[in-house]
């Protein structure tokens, strides 16, 4: 493995203090107008969580950096998305470590256009062709990431909903391959768990003014109860850590929706910083960095 290699590891990221939270909006909206009621009602999403002073999704970011840098025993450096520090950052202190080679890997396992292309468009440009860049696309069918999901489904007696983050239903006509990624991996847990029963459904859209792909969790929950089912486990596959998509849109949102329908709603745990899921990243980044030097 190269001595002078560095892991840029990705992650949406998230305001550090409530104070933080406009900037952050605008950085999401890049430009785009930010509506006052939709800011007022994202304030109030993160300061009924709590998230005062501190932020669990950065220090969850921070506990599966320190660890994966401990298993590979290279450098590893975080950069987010939509806060601090930045990828571009990432790449500085990387350049200035000393990387020749920088393995760019996001916490986010399917990849769309919209989602993973812009990870990598912060990173190449910061980058500016200034060392070796070996970038993760995708990981969502990694044997690894499938039997950890397996084995936070396997023996429920519930009917399992495996959920991932909505995008903008126009990529399905631009051939992104997200969805089919999503129904991959869904498919692929589901085997290995041997699940009965089980569906997929999408999370999290954004009032952008536009459609986005369906069904969604609070419509599909009631689909399901049309159909007489009463248990539900929720798998949130599209993602990896607990942050507001997990703990208001499925935590909160979900569960007030479960209850009105009087379905009984569990969710499964996030891999976080699960030492099992710290070696699947190691696994990748080792991939990555040996059908290089194969190569
Ligand atoms: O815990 C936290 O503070 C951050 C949680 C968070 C994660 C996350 C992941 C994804 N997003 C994806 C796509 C979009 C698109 C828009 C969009 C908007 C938001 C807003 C917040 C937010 N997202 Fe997010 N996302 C998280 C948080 N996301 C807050 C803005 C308020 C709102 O709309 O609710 C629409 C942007 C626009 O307005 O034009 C598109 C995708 C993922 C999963 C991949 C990844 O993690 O990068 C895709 C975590």
């Amino acid at each position: 493995m190269s001595s002078s290699a560095a892991v840029v590891l990705m992650a949406y990221g998230s305001p550090g203090r409530i104070e933080d939270v406009p900037a952050y909006y605008a950085d999401i909206r890049s430009g785009r107008p930010v509506r006052q009621d939709l800011l007022d009602d994202l304030t109030a999403r993160y300061r009924r969580l709590g998230i005062e002073d501190g932020n669990p999704l950065n220090e969850i970011t921070e506990r599966t950096r320190a660890a994966l840098q401990e298993e590979l025993a290279l450098p590893v450096f975080s950069g987010m998305k939509h806060w601090t520090p930045r990828i571009a950052d990432a790449v500085e202190t990387a350049l200035a470590g000393g990387a020749e080679t920088i393995v760019g890997l996001v916490l986010a396992p399917h990849y769309s256009r919209l989602s993973i292309g812009g990870y990598r468009a912060q990173l190449q440009e910061a980058l500016a062709d200034r060392a070796e860049l070996l970038f993760v696309e995708s990981w969502h069918d990694e044997p690894g990431l499938v039997e950890l999901w397996a084995e936070r489904v396997r023996d429920t007696g519930a009917h399992v909903v495996f959920t991932a983050h909505s995008l903008p239903a126009r990529i399905a006509d631009e051939g992104d391959p997200y969805e089919a990624q999503l129904l991959e991996t869904a498919e692929l847990v589901a085997k290995s768990a041997g699940l009965r029963d089980s569906s997929f459904s999408f999370q999290s859209e954004s009032p952008t003014g536009e459609a986005w792909l369906g069904p969604d969790v609070l419509d599909h929950l009631e689909a399901l109860h049309a159909r007489g089912v009463d248990r539900v486990l929720l798998a949130p596959i599209g993602f990896v850590a607990d942050h507001l998509e997990i703990r208001w849109d499925l935590d909160t949102e979900a569960r007030e929706k479960a209850r009105e329908l009087g379905i009984e709603l569990a969710r499964a745990e996030m891999p976080n910083d699960d030492p099992a899921f710290v070696a699947v990243l190691a696994g990748i980044v080792r991939r990555a960095l040996s059908l290089r030097s194969n190569a």
